[in-house]
């Protein structure tokens, strides 16, 4: 099984679930600017959207999309318990997290990933479109939870987790935000964390 990422993409989810999980799996870093990956294959070849995560199975099956990856790996690894079963209202909420996730606040990233120098006014704008995202996991936490589900760890807070970090390289100050300060504290601290961000070259 392989990985292909970008150091601090949202990859790093399904590499901290790998990771989680704890068995054998290769990665393979990808430059998607280039669509090359570090042994110099066609990236457009393994996932023609260009984009990471893309999860190889074995060479005929190739998965991608982040949400898909991740249940994938908790339903194939049930004993790790990173996903509620099949069928359960647990289950769909964790879908819904899943989904507000990759649907609203991935997607409130993109302005301050465009490579380009954004003016105030754009600035203020996205921020507080981050903002509006993060409000809905703030007050999901207030009620003392530790993870998205309650005390146990999922694929969901996983990828919560990376995404919410972003706001570090972006310069978006969530001080304001308590209890998602607490809870990315909490997740760094995994060794399945600190593990996958080591061999990302996000920590030394
Ligand atoms: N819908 C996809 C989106 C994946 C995505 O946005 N990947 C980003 C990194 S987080 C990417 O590879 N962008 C291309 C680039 O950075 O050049 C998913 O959820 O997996």
């Amino acid at each position: 099984m392989k990985l292909y990422f970008k150091p601090g993409a949202c990859s790093l989810a399904s590499h901290i679930v790998l990771n989680e999980i704890g068995s054998s799996f290769d990665i393979e870093a990808v430059d998607t600017a280039k669509g090359k990956t570090a042994s110099g294959a066609d990236y457009r070849t393994i996932n023609p959207l260009g984009y990471v995560p893309a999860l190889e199975i074995d060479p005929e099956n190739i998965l991608v999309e982040g949400a898909a990856i991740l249940q994938y790996l908790a339903d194939q690894n049930p004993t790790h318990a990173l996903a509620p079963q099949n069928g359960t209202l647990e289950r769909a909420k964790l879908q819904q997290y899943l989904n507000f996730i990759s649907a609203e606040l991935h997607k409130s990233f993109g302005l301050f990933f465009s490579g380009r120098d954004l003016t105030a006014s754009e600035r203020e704008t996205g921020t507080s479109r981050v903002y509006d995202k993060l409000r809905y996991f703030e007050n999901i936490l207030s009620d003392g939870r530790t993870f998205l589900l309650g005390d146990k760890f999922s694929v969901a807070d996983a990828y919560l987790f990376v995404v919410t970090s972003w706001t570090g390289f972006v310069n978006i100050d969530i001080s304001g935000f308590p209890k998602l300060t607490a809870f990315l504290g909490q997740v760094a601290s995994r060794p399945a964390v600190q593990t996958s961000m080591k061999a990302e070259g996000l920590l030394n």
